[in-house]
């Protein structure tokens, strides 16, 4: 009999966006980001120490290898982790998603949150996050180290609203819970505009981000956005964040649209919808606020609106939507194989 150990790991949604980075090697942000960890779009990912030269990797019962262009961001963590800590045995992993991979719900944030934690897990033959702690793995080391990953993964490791700050040197960024998920029960209402992989990873397009003339002046707005989304998520005030939500999401985009290359992640029939998602609201029939990541998904926040989902079903009612909300965080426990 193996141990076998499971996490899991939600994705997040950022309100304020991580966009940019002032050290690529470093994992440093170029601005604070703000998220909320979702709970049922979520990575789940067993991990095992076995006999083997490599670590295996398997991603919804396919089996892939170190070299496949989507995942050798995975055995690049492995082996990152592995040479750090000094870890000589090898992984075998496995992972699902609930949701599909590369089409703007942050796959990359839940996957890598949750291999680390399987991985690291495993290494250390810990069934908690306290055994984890106890040796020497805290929460936010965890979140540290899933950052090393991938970026929004670091906020993953949190339940609730989760703040990332790039502080003043690449070894000063902290990833700390701002208010547990009890605090505000927001919903996201994801509408699905394409399935497919994105043309451009975030990774790639994140170092585009400087081409933009729009960026510099974007990182100088981010600490007065992020004080007023605090202030009106302390006072769980939506008519005050959902503006912020919507602004901060469009002027991500305007980055985006003004690189070089120029990156279109929105597409027309989503542009269509938000106008239809604009009007009525204006027309006073629900209120929910938009905010949109990289990818041509529609992220609709809200405060469990039963008329956000009428309307949507009358008006579109073809449109696949995935409802979740604010949840608790990541889990972990073990078993035998
Ligand atoms: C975010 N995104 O804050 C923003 C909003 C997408 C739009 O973080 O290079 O996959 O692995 O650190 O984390 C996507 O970037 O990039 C992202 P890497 P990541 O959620």
């Amino acid at each position: 009999m193996t141990e076998i150990y499971r996490a899991s790991a939600s994705s997040n949604i950022a309100f304020l966006k991580y966009w940019g980075k002032k050290d690529p090697v470093l994992q440093w942000p170029a601005n604070d980001s703000l998220s909320m960890t979702l709970n049922q779009l979520a990575s789940r990912t067993t991990a095992f120490v076995h006999d083997a030269d490599d670590h295996s990797f398997q991603f919804q019962g396919e089996a892939l290898d170190r070299h496949h262009p989507s995942f050798s961001k995975v055995y690049k963590h492995l082996d990152y982790l592995a040479k750090t800590f000094h870890f000589d045995q090898k992984l075998s992993i496995a992972s699902s998603n609930s949701f599909p991979t590369g089409a703007g719900i942050a796959s990359s944030a839940s996957g890598l949150a949750a291999l680390t934690i399987a991985a690291m897990a495993s290494w250390t033959s810990s069934a908690s996050f306290e055994d984890l702690e106890e040796k020497g793995f805290s929460r936010e080391q965890l979140a540290h180290l899933s950052r090393l990953g991938s970026g929004s993964a670091g906020r993953s490791l949190f339940g609730g609203y989760v703040q990332w700050q790039a502080g003043s040197h690449a070894d000063k960024q902290k990833i700390l819970p701002v208010y547990a998920a009890d605090h505000w029960k927001l919903c996201d209402t994801v509408a699905l505009f394409s399935h497919s992989e994105k043309s451009r990873s975030s990774t790639v397009a994140h170092g585009d981000a400087w081409t933009s003339i729009l960026f510099r002046p974007r990182i100088a707005g981010a600490p007065e956005r992020m004080s007023a989304m605090l202030k009106a998520l302390e006072a769980r005030d939506l008519s005050a964040l959902g503006p912020l939500l919507e602004t901060e999401a469009l002027e991500m985009h305007a980055v985006m649209m003004t690189t070089r290359p120029p990156q279109f992640y929105i597409t027309e029939d989503a542009v269509e919808f938000l106008a239809a998602f604009r009007r009525a609201r204006q027309e006073g029939r629900f209120e929910a606020y938009f905010t949109i990541d990289a990818g041509p998904n529609i992220h609709i926040i809200h405060e469990s609106s039963a008329e956000l989902v009428s309307w949507l079903q009358e008006n579109f009612p073809t449109l696949q939507l995935l409802h979740d909300r604010v949840g608790d965080g990541p889990s972990l426990e073990r078993g035998l194989n």
